[in-house]
């Protein structure tokens, strides 16, 4: 029976191979290779992190931050590195912003007790050189931030607030000192 089916074949072939290709078809059916479409996801994220353009500046805020003083930070605004301001401004409310506005808490935090007083908000407006802004205005401000009403401003009741104030002040800051605008985005 084996030769017998084996001399078959030859007939049975195109038969089998009638078959058979539907069979091969699906088995090959090689695996789309969707690997291709890899590269825009890696694309994507290569033009998310192309906001790592943001990275020399990220470190040079910190650098600018880290100084301690405000007056570096109002010198730095009407100065050469006003674009470190002008981010903070243009992306106070994303992840760059908030870690220069979390400096910026730090730094108001003068005694460290992790909140900010109206006798800190105040000296750190002057400190920034926000001129225009009176005592009233110091105290609306820390009333509007001060969710809790206890007369103190803490880091959520910041970070909620006060990077929008101070965008606005920034912004009339640099307004002020000389109409140098042409790196503000509004
Ligand atoms: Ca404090
Ligand atoms: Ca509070």
């Amino acid at each position: 029976m084996h030769s017998a089916s084996i001399k078959l074949p030859y007939f049975m072939d195109e038969v089998v191979s009638n078959e058979a290709p539907s069979l091969i078809t699906i088995k090959p059916a090689k695996k789309p290779t969707p690997k291709a479409k890899k590269p825009p996801a890696e694309a994507a994220a290569a033009t998310a992190h192309k906001e790592g353009l943001f990275s020399p500046i990220v470190f040079g805020a910190k650098t600018i931050l880290g100084e301690e003083s405000l007056n570096q930070i109002r010198g730095k605004v009407i100065g050469k590195h006003s674009e470190v301001i002008s981010n903070f401004v243009n992306t106070y409310d994303t992840p760059f912003g908030n870690a220069v506005a979390r400096n910026i808490f730090a730094i108001m935090d003068k005694n460290r007790d992790g909140v900010v007083d109206e006798n800190e908000l105040a000296m750190s407006f002057k400190a920034l050189g926000f001129t225009w802004l009176q005592e009233k205005q110091v105290s609306g401000i820390l009333k509007r931030a001060d969710k809790d009403d206890n007369g103190l401003i803490d880091y959520s009741e910041f970070m909620d607030e006060l990077p929008k104030t101070l965008r606005t002040n920034l912004i009339k800051l640099a307004k002020k000192n000389g109409g140098d605008l042409g790196f503000l985005v509004l």
